[in-house]
């Protein structure tokens, strides 16, 4: 979401030659001015980087977009519902970075030799287009759909596991409803990591140190109800629950 909380039709509705390359510059001027209303960059997070997600939205390539210091949602606060169209929540492993990360041509190995610290987390995303149907260049130029995130309380090395064997669980009061490893991103979150700084890369930028990445969802999104309980389990990355 950009800023506002009313759905619309998707750009490419009016817009149909709208090409991926515009919608980044749509939204490199959205970051711009979110960094004039006094916003800081932080990272970046990918979308679409699993088959679960791709399968359900009908696109098949993965996305980039910036996270600012406003869409971090401190563990205990309350998904501002009132700001959200029509939240969503997915569980996603998160990297903070050590030092730059620069492409072109990162390996999954460089990415992640980069990495400093990994830790579980939730993203709220909130589409701004109605029913979340849009075209890859729809789902770029509105930021990837980015509105919120949570970290979680444990941060390891990358090293000390196998992220691609690290599961997640999903639950909504009280039920499980979707499980997925890390493997379920990319074939692991590294080739996330680099297909993140490699596509920065053709755009003239990189990964800087202290960023957080969201590699992106591992299982479907689901909807963020108020009232309801809804909360990440990781194998080795603890827990951490949204207050809906
Ligand atoms: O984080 C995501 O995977 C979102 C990507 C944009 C598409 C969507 O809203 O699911
Ligand atoms: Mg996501």
């Amino acid at each position: 979401m950009l800023g506002t909380v009313s759905e619309r039709a998707p750009l490419s509705a009016g817009w149909p030659e709208l090409d991926v390359d515009t919608a980044y510059a749509i939204q490199d001027e959205a970051l711009r001015q979110r960094r004039a209303r006094g916003e800081t960059l932080i990272g970046v997070k990918l979308g679409l980087t699993s088959r679960a997600k791709q399968q359900r939205m009908g696109i098949d390539a993965p996305l980039l977009a910036w996270l600012t210091d406003a869409m971090v949602l401190p563990a205990g606060a309350p998904v501002p519902h009132d700001a959200l169209i029509h939240p969503r929540a997915e569980p996603e492993l998160v990297f903070v970075l050590g030092r730059r990360l620069a492409g072109p041509g990162v390996t999954a190995a460089t990415a992640l030799s980069a990495v400093d610290r990994v830790y579980g987390g939730i993203e709220v995303i909130d589409s701004r287009y109605a029913d979340y149907r849009f075209t890859l260049p729809d789902a770029v130029a509105d930021n990837g759909s980015s509105a919120y995130f949570s970290v979680g309380p444990v941060g390891v090395e990358p090293a000390s596991l196998d992220l691609s064997l690290e599961a997640a669980l999903l639950e909504v009061d009280g039920q499980i409803v979707d499980t997925a490893t890390g493997a379920a991103v990319q074939g692991h979150p590294a080739e996330a990591l680099a297909l993140a700084a490699n596509t920065l890369a053709a755009r003239g930028l990189a990964l800087e140190p202290g960023w957080l990445v969201l590699t992106g969802g591992m299982t479907d999104a689901v909807p963020v109800r108020p009232g309801s309980r809804l909360a990440a389990h990781f194998s080795h990355l603890g827990s951490l629950t949204l207050a809906t």
